[in-house]
């Protein structure tokens, strides 16, 4: 009987014989995270660009957090929605505080705070804007990434996303994204109740909308009487150099949907954020969860929050986003290899110049791994590079030094 890990080939090979296919890794196996750094069971020292794809903004096992997760976690974890608790409305309070609205719903997964803002939306549609019953309509984005469940991926565009998972959830009209004209047409509809987008499409390789975009969105919306419904999973808390990356356009979503950092990665949080008008159309018994809103959860979401002020992360991600924006536009000056860097504040990608379909992003990855840094490819030979928004100037250069030795060493 193996009860511990004594090589990297050892978890490789257990993962691949007992867990499921649904991921491939980089073949990279760690056991220990502090900040920015991650280790492997050999002992090698990793800068992590990834970032739980945007979860740990507030850095690996942070003290503060990890803190108040054992602080509760001795008190009371878990007591269901059938009582009170008492940490619940002090976090409930601290996100309506920090974000700006009058009423938080609290879930687990990213997945299950989009359900829930279809839900709420939905329920408007029928008993606010009047919509006919079961005809509601909301209006999704190409290449969007919303989470894993079959509603959700009724919405997707992404063949990998759901073939052979159907049949689909009807009421989802899809139109291109950062595209003003198809949003005019789509909204137009009385039956729409929702547009639901991301303010950066992070799947679909960190694509950034023209500026202007959510701002024309977010006043077509109140034009036609549609709720924006802004996916802040990936972007929100501090990531791209605002605390949302709506606020770049100073827009304000009337449901804000937030999971990954909201918790700095030590369990799953997320939560949906509103206006009483809208969150209030939901009664009891029309929604909930048996760990949403649990007391070790709430304790932590402030603790996380509490973590991105204390250490100006917004701060941090917006100067250090330029820093190496302006090291990876010299590194394509000097390689064919890079067509473009885009991106705000710490969420940015590289595209590579290469077919979508190539391995070359991919090689790039394991290289960097050698050299100590972690990446992941995107969709389309895209490399998103998103460290902890905790990493310092010293560090982004040390970081795109590795980036650039790797890059220009490459040989396809
Ligand atoms: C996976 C991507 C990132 C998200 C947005 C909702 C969710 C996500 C904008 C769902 C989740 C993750 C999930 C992870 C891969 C990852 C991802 F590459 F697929 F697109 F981050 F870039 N909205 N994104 O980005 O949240 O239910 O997972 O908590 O393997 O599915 P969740």
């Amino acid at each position: 009987m193996v009860t511990a890990i004594t090589s990297s080939q050892e978890a490789i090979d257990l993962e691949d014989n007992y867990g499921a296919h649904n991921y491939h890794p980089l073949p990279v196996v760690l056991t220990r995270g502090e900040g920015v750094f991650l280790w492997d069971v050999e002992g090698k020292r990793y800068y992590d660009f990834l970032s739980a794809y945007s979860a740990v903004n507030q850095g690996h096992c942070h003290p503060h957090i990890v803190q108040a997760l054992i602080d509760q976690a001795r008190e009371l974890t878990l007591t269901s929605r059938a009582f009170y608790n008492d940490k619940l409305g002090l976090a409930e309070k601290y996100v309506c505080d920090t974000f700006g609205y009058d009423k938080a719903l609290f879930m687990n997964s990213g997945a299950e705070a989009n359900e829930t803002a279809i839900k709420l939306a939905r329920k408007w549609g029928y008993t606010k804007k009047g919509i006919e019953d079961n005809k509601a309509i909301i209006v999704a984005a190409k290449k969007n990434f919303h989470g894993r469940t079959t509603s959700i991926i009724s919405a997707s565009t992404d063949p990998s996303a759901r073939k052979n998972f159907g049949p689909f959830m009807p009421g989802f009209e899809i139109v291109e994204y950062d595209d003003v004209p198809a949003l005019q047409k789509a909204l137009a509809n009385p039956h729409v109740c929702g547009l639901w987008i991301e303010p950066i499409q992070g799947e679909a390789g960190v694509y950034v909308p023209q500026a202007g975009y959510l701002k024309t969105a977010a006043e077509l919306c109140n034009q036609h009487s549609v709720l924006l419904m802004m996916d802040e999973i990936q972007t929100g808390i501090a990531r791209t150099g605002k605390m949302l990356a709506s606020d770049h356009e100073n827009v304000r979503p009337d449901i804000l949907i937030l999971g990954k950092a909201l918790s700095g990665g030590v369990l799953p949080v997320s939560v949906v954020l509103a206006r009483n008008e809208i969150m209030l159309v939901i009664k009891p018994g029309e929604h909930g969860s048996t760990f949403g809103g649990n007391p070790l959860a709430a304790a932590v979401v402030v603790a996380a929050l509490q973590v991105v002020a204390n250490e100006n992360l917004i701060e941090n991600a917006a100067r250090l986003g330029e820093v190496f924006r302006a090291r990876m536009k010299r590194l394509i000056e000097k390689t064919d290899l890079i067509k473009l860097v885009r991106g705000k504040g710490l969420l940015n990608a590289i595209v590579i110049n290469d077919a979508p379909e190539s391995e070359t992003a991919w090689n790039i990855c394991l290289k960097f791994a050698e050299h100590g840094l972690l990446a992941k490819p995107t969709h389309g030979n895209i490399i998103r590079l998103a460290p902890p928004l905790v990493i310092t100037e010293e560090q982004i250069h040390e970081c795109c030094d590795i980036i650039e030795q790797v890059v220009l060493a490459y040989k396809k």
